[in-house]
């Protein structure tokens, strides 16, 4: 190996087939001299594993659907690649001594066992995976505390309040100001809401991502979820969060200071940005995108969400003020949610009415353990299933 190629980072991409994982190999792939890629893992999309794997030439790949594995191994052995399959692998695979950087870019609360292990393991980690910290966040960052690895966020609002923070104090924030751009029902009412299908809420406005988020998105349930990230990422007190529509999506949040001085950080809506961040930081590096045109943008705009519309922001904002396993029933009521209402088997207007009657009467505990997460998630995700059987 020559100098050059040794001060290269190794970077593992949790969920490479997904819109960050993909976007993540873009970043990469514009900066080959800084970056290698080490490891790749995909849920089930084996095909497109198999094509990135055959590209970039990775050391292993992790395939979780095992009913992939022979197929996948058959494709890349011929390239001395290691394959591996299963969920234990996927969560075993962030501890390997050649990994720099984890991109954690897996759906909801999947990720929560292998951020845990790369955070053990002290890796840096660029986290994209909200549903992490909105589970996990006590757990995750006190074993943060007492490791040597790091976590940045990718989620573009902590990335733009990440960027507002450089350089300053965490104790003359004053607030902290999420930008939410309201999705595509901002201006439907609320009686109509019965009505909305899946392949409505599946087109957002200006953002291109997974079909959870997308979701979560349409609801405001992402907001809510953001909310809790900040509050574990930032260290700042839950009402001193703030979310304010910003239909345009340009800037992506906002830091006030005990001066009455707020930054923002501003951009075209573009995920690539956040992850080179993340992956590059404390360095800025080129990144060759479209460039922000503000003579072409016609209006910013802002506005007060409408929490009685948007239940379910405020439904997640009372779990974090709960604390304890209340975030973590929030989120497996929410992920089963999505995904009933995503196979048609739930109404769009009825998601936070399941989420508030599965999550009523939960017994929470503080310092939750690893597996006192585990068993509520199962037992949550159990009983929302029911009350979507006996028809909420
Ligand atoms: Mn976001």
């Amino acid at each position: 190996m020559t100098h050059t190629e040794s001060k290269k980072t190794n970077v593992a991409i949790l969920g490479s087939t997904g819109s960050i994982g993909t976007q993540s190999l873009e970043v990469i792939k514009q900066h080959q001299d800084k970056f290698q890629v080490e490891v790749l893992t995909a849920c089930r999309n084996s095909q497109l594993l198999i094509k990135q794997a055959t590209e970039l030439k990775p050391n292993a790949v992790v395939i979780a659907d095992e009913t992939k594995y022979e197929k996948v191994k058959e494709a890349l052995e011929p390239h001395f690649i290691k394959v591996f399959a299963g969920t234990k692998s996927l969560e075993d695979v962030v501890t390997m001594e050649s990994i720099d950087v984890i991109v954690m870019a897996l759906v909801g609360y999947s990720g929560l066992k292998p951020t845990y292990n790369a955070v053990k393991a002290n890796k840096r980690i660029a986290l994209a995976n909200k549903e992490v910290l909105v589970v996990g966040g006590e757990l995750i960052m006190n074993l943060l505390q007492n490791s040597r690895a790091s976590i940045y966020p990718v989620d573009s609002e902590h990335s733009a309040i990440f960027q507002c923070l450089v350089g300053e104090s965490f104790d003359t924030i004053e607030k902290l100001i999420l930008t939410a751009s309201g999705g595509p029902f901002r201006n439907l009412e609320i009686e109509k809401w019965g009505q909305v299908t899946p392949e409505q809420a599946l087109k957002h406005p200006n953002w291109c991502m997974g079909d959870k988020v997308t979701i979560d998105s349409a609801t405001m349930m992402n907001k809510g979820l953001e909310v809790i990230e900040a509050y574990w990422l930032f260290g700042v007190p839950i009402d001193n969060i703030e979310v304010l529509i910003h239909p345009q999506s340009i800037v992506h949040s906002m830091v006030q200071f005990n001066d009455g001085s707020v930054k923002a950080q501003l951009g075209i809506p573009d995920m690539k940005l956040p992850i080179q961040y993340a992956l590059s930081y404390p360095q800025r590096i080129k990144l060759q995108e479209e460039r922000l045109d503000l003579a072409k943008i016609v209006s910013l705009d802002f506005e007060e969400v409408d929490t009685d519309k948007f239940r379910n922001l405020k439904i997640a904002i009372n779990s974090i003020k709960k604390g304890g396993l209340y975030p973590c029933a929030m989120n497996a009521a929410n992920e089963i949610a999505v995904d009933a209402f995503l196979n048609n088997r739930l109404n769009f207007a009825k998601i936070p009415d399941l989420i508030e009657q599965s999550t009523a009467n939960i017994v929470s505990i503080s310092g939750p353990t690893i597996d006192d997460y585990f068993e509520m998630d199962k037992e949550i995700r159990h009983k929302t299933n029911e009350l979507i059987i006996k028809g909420i």
